[in-house]
């Protein structure tokens, strides 16, 4: 079997680049070099040099602490690799992306990962790193001081192990070097995405070096951006018929829908490539509404699919919404309890949203696992459900999905299924929850009452909610009692819990 590199002559049926890789100069630094950042802008930047002139925007990628086995892949291939996009209708079509200049995994040294970053060419540094990459409270945006790889980069500034710690580091060397310092640009699941990042940066680099942390605030640009995508993560069998379909063995192939959108605040003091010359990239001067648009419905929707989905016995979120009670359960979420919370701007049409969404997760060439989705919580729920919550407090209105949403969650975050089952919870505060169960192994009540006190999770107005307790605890009895499946049967027959 052939393997993808620059030798290889690709079959004519797969998209290629028009460009010259030779005189591509590496304009941008990405942190994350996940699926997500291969499927979207790594994509969306290589079709943008083919569709224009500018040369100068090739990505040098990097993997700060996992994953150097893809580093290692992507180098052996010349930083090719493989992007299958399949349609609901079981279509694909399959693009070589060649935007990347460099992969870079530098857990070990980081050296050459500052150096690119300190370059006068690198304009931009991008960030697809989760939630959780960030540091912060997500209840509070304030900087968690006592993680051990914040002490680590407060300690040892020059050896960073976070993404906020290279940026401080290179912005520090950029400074002293009289080099005008890069956009930082986010490309992260979470709300005002932005000002997350410059409250990450500027908390981190106040422990370091406070002069340091009010020049950065003042001098560098952190725009927000809204990223969709859904880009499942590929297993061993994927890739193999991948490599039957294709004639070569591509081992960082990622696979997704056709389905991909970008709006970004234009804010680039160094400049930036003209994303938008590709369909669904856009510029606009404020992203919020968009933001709150997809954190609340696709996400929203999403992870409650996943964690009742999951207890249901569903692998998938393609399966979980097969099943007629879950999609009318999640289109009354879009619909009754999401939508209403937004106001957006005129043109959009959040009806549409909301049926594209459902046909979007129905996509049955995605193998997206509700427990891929269901990771994180801890980091995910706040923006995307109890935002929502909030307003239907606030409005008097009810809230019975987002409810159930937040029992399931509570159920899945136990580490035991409704029978009993052990459930592999991946979640930074999974210790802490299984504690709380421990403690409270004797009393279901008690146990949800710890979790819902969680001030980093509900912040201040949520947590020891009356309201909302006494509504999720009827949930989590409803849950217990009759199972997820015929729990999300009452929302679809429009009933309560
Ligand atoms: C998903 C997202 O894993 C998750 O939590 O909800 O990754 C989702 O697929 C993307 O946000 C879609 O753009």
């Amino acid at each position: 079997m052939n393997s993808l590199n620059s030798r290889l002559t690709i079959a004519p049926w797969i998209n290629g680049f028009t460009y010259d890789r030779r005189q591509i100069k590496t304009g941008i630094v990405h942190l994350g070099l996940g699926a997500f950042h291969r499927a979207h802008q790594a994509l969306y930047t290589c079709e943008t040099m083919s569709a224009g002139d500018e040369r100068d925007w090739g990505i040098c990628a990097a993997n700060i602490r996992s994953n150097v086995q893809l580093v290692e892949t992507l180098n052996q291939q010349d930083n090719l690799y493989s992007v299958t996009e399949w349609d609901a209708g079981g279509q694909h079509s399959v693009s070589v992306c060649g935007a990347l200049t460099q992969s870079l995994f530098s857990r070990k040294d980081p050296q050459p990962l500052l150096e690119q970053m300190v370059q006068p060419e690198t304009r931009i540094v991008s960030l697809s790193i989760t939630e959780k990459g960030y540091y912060l409270d997500p209840a509070n945006g304030k900087l968690l001081k006592d993680e051990p790889d914040i002490l680590h980069d407060v300690q040892y500034p020059e050896h960073p192990v976070t993404a906020m710690g290279f940026i401080i580091e290179s912005l520090k060397r950029r400074r002293e070097a009289n080099i005008p310092p890069f956009t930082v640009l986010s490309c992260d699941n979470i709300p005002e995405n932005g000002q997350r990042s410059r409250l990450a940066v500027t908390q981190l680099a106040q422990q370091v070096d406070a002069e340091l942390a009010e020049w950065i605030d003042q001098h560098v640009a952190f725009p927000s951006s809204m990223v969709d995508r859904i880009v499942p993560a590929v297993t061993e069998k994927d890739l193999s018929t991948m490599a039957d379909q294709n004639g070569f063995l591509d081992s960082a192939a990622v696979a997704t829908e056709s389905f991909r959108q970008w709006i970004i605040e234009d804010h680039f003091p160094l400049g930036r490539p003209d994303w938008d010359l590709i369909d669904g990239a856009e510029f606009v001067e404020d992203v919020r509404p968009y933001e709150q648009m997809k954190l609340r419905m696709l996400n929203g929707s999403h992870s409650f699919l996943a964690y009742l989905g999951y207890l249901a016995g569903y692998q998938t979120i393609g399966e979980t919404i097969q099943q007629p009670d879950f999609r009318l359960a999640a289109k009354r979420l879009l619909c009754q309890e999401a939508m209403v919370t937004l106001d957006m701007p005129e043109e959009v049409d959040l009806e549409s949203y909301a049926e594209q969404l459902l046909e979007r997760f129905s996509n049955p060439c995605l193998k997206h696992k509700t427990q891929q989705v269901a990771s994180d919580g801890s980091q995910k729920i706040p923006q995307r459900w109890l935002n929502s919550v909030q307003w239907h407090l606030d409005h008097n209105a009810s809230y019975d999905c987002l409810a159930l949403g937040i029992a399931g969650w509570i159920r899945y975050i136990s580490g035991k299924d409704i029978s009993g089952e052990p459930i592999e919870v991946s979640d930074p505060l999974s210790e802490h929850f299984q504690q709380l169960y421990q403690q409270n192994a004797d009393s279901p009540e008690k146990y949800l009452s710890s979790i819902l006190e969680l001030e980093t999770v509900f912040g201040q107005n949520l947590s020891k909610h009356s309201e909302l307790q006494n509504k999720v605890s009827r949930a989590y009895q409803t849950l217990n009692e009759i199972g997820a499946e015929a729990a999300v049967g009452i929302l679809a027959k429009g009933g309560s819990l």
